[in-house]
């Protein structure tokens, strides 16, 4: 991977801020592959790996699973593309995280796009999902807001302190979001 030259932009925002909607989005316009690391997590503990019950474990407590798992999930989904662009979803959740992947890696990222969203919004849309997700229920929810508040927003905090963060308005209607998401997009491609 550090061999390519590879984009990659972090895609933050709270439980439920929409993350992966607008990145579907992003996909279709910008020609980036997305990849969740919640959903390569998911995936991870249905595939009976050894590791898949205490991923679960963690997931179901709203818990940041150790970053060793995460990069590893990751790099091969990014080997595996075959494509150099990529929206990374939901990582990194802690400074740990941040600096355990740009250690491996050595990839630094273009920017971050943060879905900042109030947390009753972000509970009304977890609530109403309905995808079957074991940690959409009020008592993981109200633990993954934690961890959010509690671990997550320092990255959001330390990119900022360093210009890259685009902040969006995220608890306006889906195509509202997107056309400040389109505007983030289209001003770095110049
Ligand atoms: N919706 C979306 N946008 C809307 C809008 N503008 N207006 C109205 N409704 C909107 O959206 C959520 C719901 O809201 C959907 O029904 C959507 O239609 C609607 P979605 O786009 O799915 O939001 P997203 O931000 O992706 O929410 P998600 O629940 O996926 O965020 P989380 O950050 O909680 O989940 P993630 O999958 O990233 O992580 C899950 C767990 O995995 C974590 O809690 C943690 O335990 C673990 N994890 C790690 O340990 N490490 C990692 O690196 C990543 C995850
Ligand atoms: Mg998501």
């Amino acid at each position: 991977l550090s061999e390519k030259k590879v984009q990659v932009v972090f895609v933050l925002g709270g439980p439920g801020s929409g993350k992966g909607t607008q990145c579907a989005n992003i996909v279709q316009h910008f020609g980036y592959t997305h990849l969740s690391a919640g959903d390569l997590l998911r995936a991870e503990t249905r595939s009976g790996s050894e590791n898949g019950a205490m991923i679960q474990n963690m997931m179901n407590e709203g818990k940041i699973v150790p970053s060793e798992m995460t990069i590893k999930l990751l790099e091969r989904a990014m080997l595996e593309s075959g494509n150099d662009k990529f929206l990374i979803d939901g990582f990194p959740r802690n400074e740990e995280n941040r600096a355990a992947f740009e250690r491996v890696t050595q990839i630094e990222p273009e920017f971050i796009l943060f879905f900042d969203c109030p947390e009753e919004e972000m509970e009304r849309r977890l609530l109403s999902r309905n995808q079957g997700r074991e940690d959409d229920n009020i008592e993981t929810i109200r633990k993954r807001f934690k961890a959010f508040v509690e671990s997550s927003i320092s990255v959001v905090e330390y990119y900022n302190s360093k210009g890259k963060l685009r902040k969006i308005d995220a608890g306006k209607p889906v195509d509202e979001v997107f056309e400040s998401v389109k505007a983030v997009f289209s001003a770095t491609k110049e």
